[in-house]
């Protein structure tokens, strides 16, 4: 079919400047390997079913894939040359590597596991603004992970409700509160009156605890413009962050709101809503590894990387790549995980954030797999607390201040009867 072997060369040595991506391909049973590899190549770069004329002039040549190495269990490497792409449109670029090519009948199945992006890419991106570091500095911690909650119910609650759950989280001991993913500009909690009320919450809190408190502000929108509008108001109204649905919102408004918020001064955290449609699957779809290497380009500064033990699938191995290739500035190839080498180029890093799941008690198993250098965000596991969100708050921080101590949470919640509270209720229950 259509010469789709043509893109098959395993003596090709990819250029330095070339793209890689490595992907998992399922064949199905009437056709050759071959064939359902060149597939992938052809179609995600330049080819079609139809052998046509144009396939054979030089300058298409130039900007056609190749596939130049296979594996076991289905897995190859095909190298993009850079000129394929418009360097710095991220949605062409996915148009290409993660579009048609998941569709085709020539393949059964097809996962997108990593992506070595070339420098003229990388460069051609902004990157965070802000980084670990940069975020750190913000709330003057330098060492002990972030701590954040999101009112639950998730939706529903009044403005009111939701400013009184920020102060109480906030006065609890955590430094930030953070939207629900699905929380934007409903009737019941207006966007403008949502920011202002909190965010006088949050002033109220800061004087009263003497910690630096911020707030994650969902800014996803109907439109582009309004987006930015309302990252605006954000700024005006002394916010630090603009939170966005970066699948559901698209690559392109995630960079325009990047570009805006360079002006504005506001870090971007990125939640992931949608992405379990296409990155569960082993064996098929988009990795959340390429996602974060995507909103890295980007330039969101924090992002939701699973925790294996919550309520998210989330294999621990993937939870780790991704930290890795989000927070490191050079990346080895991890052959087992089909991850490929990287240079960032001194592009800033992502926070990482381990939500979804967690309740207190499960704080050390985070802390022990994912280190310091995170963001850890517990919902329920704050709001669920038999005594309320005050009380799950101070829990957590105390969990967490056991944890870093190398205490137990058996001797802490001696002298924290929030944290005892929490352990006879929850005990070290996890979702499966
Ligand atoms: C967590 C959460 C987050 C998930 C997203 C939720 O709440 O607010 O959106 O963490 O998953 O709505 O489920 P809980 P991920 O703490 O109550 O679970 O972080 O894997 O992207
Ligand atoms: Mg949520």
């Amino acid at each position: 079919m259509a010469g789709y072997e043509d893109f098959v060369d395993f003596s090709y040595k990819p250029a330095k400047s070339d793209m890689i991506v490595s992907f998992r391909v399922g064949v199905p049973a009437w056709e050759t390997k071959k064939r359902a590899w060149g597939a992938v190549a052809s179609e995600s770069s330049v080819g079609t079913w139809a052998k046509v004329v144009g396939l054979k002039y030089e300058h298409v040549k130039k900007v056609a894939a190749k596939v130049f190495w296979a594996g076991k269990d289905g897995w190859i490497k095909i190298a993009y040359p850079v000129d394929h792409f418009e360097y710095g449109n991220m949605a062409q670029i996915l148009a290409s590597i993660a579009g048609n090519d998941f569709g085709m009948k020539a393949v059964s199945s097809l996962r997108l596991q990593d992506v070595k992006w070339p420098a003229k890419i990388i460069k051609a991106h902004p990157g965070p603004q802000f980084g670990i570091k940069g975020i750190r500095k913000i709330f003057g911690v330098k060492k002990r992970p972030l701590m954040l909650s999101v009112p639950k119910p998730k939706v529903g609650m009044t403005t009111q409700e939701h400013a009184q759950i920020g102060y109480d989280i906030w006065t609890g001991g955590l430094d930030l509160l953070k939207d629900d993913e699905n929380l934007s500009n409903q009737k019941f909690n207006p966007f403008e009156k949502r920011v202002k009320l909190s965010l006088k919450m949050r002033d109220k809190a800061e004087k009263e605890t003497g910690e630096k408190k911020s707030y994650l502000i969902n800014v996803t929108a109907p439109t582009t413009d309004e987006m930015l509008r309302r990252a605006k108001f954000v700024a005006n109204e002394g916010g630090e962050y603009a939170m966005i649905d970066v699948i559901t919102s698209g690559w392109t408004s995630v960079r325009t709101l990047r570009e805006h918020c360079a002006d504005l001064g506001l870090a971007i955290h990125a939640h992931r809503a949608f992405h379990g449609a296409f990155d569960r699957n082993p064996k098929h779809g988009f990795s959340n590894l390429a996602v974060g290497e995507v909103v890295r380009l980007l330039g969101v500064d924090q992002y939701h990387i699973g925790t294996h033990i919550g309520k998210m699938v989330s294999p621990k191995h993937e939870v780790l790549d991704v930290q890795e290739h989000i927070t490191q500035q050079k990346v080895k190839e991890n052959l087992k995980e089909h991850c490929l080498s990287e240079d960032w180029l001194n592009m800033k890093n992502v926070f990482p954030v381990a939500s979804g799941g967690l309740q207190p008690a499960l704080i050390p198993y985070i802390v022990g797999m994912l280190g310091t250098d995170i963001m850890l965000q517990l919902g329920g596991g704050v709001h669920g607390h038999p005594k309320g969100s005050h009380a799950g708050a101070v829990a957590m921080r105390a969990a967490l201040e056991a944890t870093l101590a190398g205490n137990t949470l058996e001797d802490a919640m001696r002298s924290c009867k929030e944290l005892k509270q929490a352990m006879d209720y929850w005990g070290y229950t996890r979702p499966r």
